[in-house]
């Protein structure tokens, strides 16, 4: 889990002085040299096995892993298709697997991947736990890694030491934004009303992180907006669908939903008018992506605003894999920054040419 505060500001530069330093400590308290290098010096070769504590970028890189955790929905798809891009672009052997959504699938796919000894390997996990340790499988086999999109957990795998660094979206501040808002939407930070929120799925990055930023605003911003249900709908339109329908007669009366993603909102949506509401009017719903299907709600009123969390990856991937195969300086996090998209001040439509 990575917050925007958390220690992924540092840079690798910063690590490695911080290694060297403590080396040099070690050394100067009478700590052995024979038979070792330093931890600094370490950092510029790898022996499988030897722990390794930062797997160096090769200064050639043909053959890159690709670990997709599914291929389902539009946003999926264009992530694919801008990794692919990239890498043929950049004349990379692209080596890709696609978990299904399993995080069994996941591991399995990893480990294959670590016996194939590509250059690099990138990883878009599942959820944040369980291929965390696979990426340190990774750097003991001296396979650099890069995570792209979701997150692992930085406690079980953390950057500059398990992986090279982790390129994606800030999914707290998308909550945030998705908030905000869902309370103007419902008439600003005094507004008094009931909604649900639909969850990506359990123990994702994105689920967690969007979660927390939604909810923290919201409490802090119009703490008279209050969440009755709070429901995983897996990322997935036909559940977002179903899961919908069940809330909206348990709680008839609420005025405003939130979902994870816009494929959940979509099926929502659905489920609302069958159950004879009036999205964008008498109920409010906000999501996160910008899929070419949800901006259209946003344009025809039915949502009132999408976030976006752009899915093309792929550039900005492989920009940071050339840079740090020359040896340059990375942050922890190379942030994907996104925007707002409504209906009222033009955003939506001038967004919609672009997207996916
Ligand atoms: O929001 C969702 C997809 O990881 C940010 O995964 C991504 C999310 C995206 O299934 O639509």
């Amino acid at each position: 889990m990575h917050l925007p505060s958390s220690p992924r500001k540092r840079s690798f530069l910063l690590n490695i002085g911080i290694i060297a330093a403590l080396s040099i400590m070690l050394a100067a308290c009478g700590g052995s040299s024979s038979g070792g290098s330093t931890t600094a010096s370490t950092a510029s070769s790898c022996v499988p096995g030897s722990n390794t504590k930062l797997v160096p970028m090769p200064a050639k890189i043909h053959k890159v892993g690709w670990s997709q955790n599914a291929l389902d929905g539009a946003w999926r798809f264009a992530e694919e298709s801008s990794v692919e891009q990239a890498a043929a672009a950049g004349g990379y052997q692209l080596i890709k697997t696609n978990a299904n959504n399993s995080d069994v699938q996941q591991v399995q796919d990893i480990q294959n991947l670590i016996n194939d000894k590509p250059d690099v390997l990138l990883v878009d996990p599942h959820t944040e736990d369980a291929e965390s340790a696979q990426v340190v499988a990774a750097r003991k086999a001296c396979i650099p890694v890069i995570i792209v999109d979701r997150d692992v957990n930085e406690s079980l795998a953390s950057p500059g030491r398990d992986f090279a660094t982790f390129v994606g979206s800030d999914f707290q501040k998308q909550g945030v934004l998705a908030a905000d808002a869902l309370i103007e939407a419902l008439g600003g930070p005094s507004a008094k009303s009931t909604i649900v929120e639909l969850d990506g799925t359990t123990g994702s990055s994105p689920a967690i992180l969007r979660g927390g930023g939604f909810n923290g605003e919201l409490v802090a911003k119009a703490p008279g907006i209050k969440i009755v249900a709070e429901q995983t709908a897996n990322f997935d339109r036909a559940t977002g669908q179903s899961v919908m329908a069940t809330l909206i007669q348990q709680y008839p009366n609420i005025k405003g939903v939130f979902a994870h993603n816009d494929e959940m909102a979509i099926g929502a949506i659905t489920a609302l008018k069958a159950a004879g509401k009036h999205p964008g009017q008498d109920i409010q719903v906000v999501s996160i992506d910008g899929t070419k299907d949800a901006t259209n709600l946003v344009l025809s009123g039915e949502e009132y605003a999408v976030v976006q969390s752009n899915p093309r990856l792929g550039v900005l991937v492989f920009s940071t894999l050339d840079a740090l195969s020359k040896g340059q300086d990375e942050p922890a996090w190379v942030v994907q920054p996104d925007k707002v998209f409504k209906k009222a001040d033009g955003t939506a439509a001038a967004y919609l040419p672009d997207a996916f």
